[in-house]
């Protein structure tokens, strides 16, 4: 399979194939700057990003389970058509398949770019009764743009969850201040999400934190004082933003997770989560983030 992707999609040393952990098929994108970025294939998750000056931005669990049956722990999980638990697969089905490569391209400016796809079958029909294509595009350069668009082929119109459900790696997660988040109602995951406004202007962890902030703003900031570090959010067509962190309970009940993981990372989420996206038949639905860090 490997083989065979690099024969039709790589692009000399700015876009390759291997075998990565289990097996799984994986891409690494090198751009001019010394930026990389991977992704597997299994879940179109992108699993390590990596700067220059920064070094690797994304979290992925030393214990993340790589047979190609449970969704990645770490990286940027794609959660599709379903955000949380229902009739589906806890975070939809996206994320527990394997995606194909459409197209790969270096563009004149010199981003490097993939994009991935999944498309309705018969296994996905027998879940969600829709003829859909899914499509991850990844762009890497200057920062780390990913542009997640869903096609209705269909005659019935449907609606979906998307989020992408980036783990972001901090040097501990008592250095972590969140920027955006006043004035915002959320709803709380813990509390069977009863609806509460954010008062604090920045947002910091000391317990258990699983909240889906609504209408979040376009740009959201993590700020890491221990490694003198802003992450800048950018989100367009994504409504909402979750914050989570286990702490350290709720982490130690993650088989996938070590006992101290949840100082490693936080995730804030780009996505549609507190209400459904609709898309009507033959029309398309698009959104991007782009991460911007110094
Ligand atoms: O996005 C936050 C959340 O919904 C949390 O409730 C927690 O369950 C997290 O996702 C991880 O979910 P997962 O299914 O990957 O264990």
């Amino acid at each position: 399979m490997v083989t065979e992707l690099n024969k039709n999609f790589s692009k000399s040393e700015s876009i390759v194939f291997i075998a990565g952990q289990g097996g799984l098929p994986k891409g690494i994108l090198r751009h001019a700057s010394g930026a990389e970025a991977e992704f597997y294939l299994f879940g179109a998750n992108i699993s390590s990003w990596c700067m220059p000056k920064h070094g690797q931005l994304l979290f992925m669990s030393p214990k993340a389970d790589f047979s190609g049956t449970k969704p990645l722990r770490g990286g940027i999980p794609l959660v599709f058509p379903q955000f949380g638990s229902g009739k589906l697969p806890s975070h939809g089905f996206a994320r527990i398949n394997p995606w194909s490569v459409k197209s790969t391209a270096v563009s004149s400016g010199g981003d490097v770019e993939v994009v991935l796809a999944l498309s309705a079958n018969d296994a996905l029909r027998a879940m969600w009764p829709f003829e859909f294509e899914a499509q991850l595009q990844i762009i890497l350069g200057a920062n780390l743009k990913t542009v997640f668009t869903v096609k209705n082929f269909g005659t019935k119109d449907f609606a979906f969850n998307n989020a992408l459900h980036t783990y972001f790696t901090v040097s501990d997660v008592q250095n972590v201040k969140l920027h955006g988040f006043k004035g915002l109602a959320y709803l709380d995951s813990l509390k069977n999400r009863a609806r509460e406004m954010e008062s604090r202007d920045i947002l910091t962890f000391n317990c258990e934190t699983d909240r889906i902030y609504v209408d979040a703003p376009g740009t959201l900031r993590i700020e890491d004082t221990g490694n003198k570090r802003t992450m800048n959010i950018e989100k367009n067509g994504m409504n909402d933003a979750v914050v989570w962190n286990p702490w350290i309970e709720r982490c130690k009940a993650i088989g996938d997770l070590e006992s101290d993981s949840y100082r490693k990372f936080v995730c804030v989420e780009s996505c549609n989560a507190a209400a459904s996206v609709t898309v009507g038949a033959g029309k398309t639905f698009s959104c991007s983030q782009v991460l911007r860090v110094s």
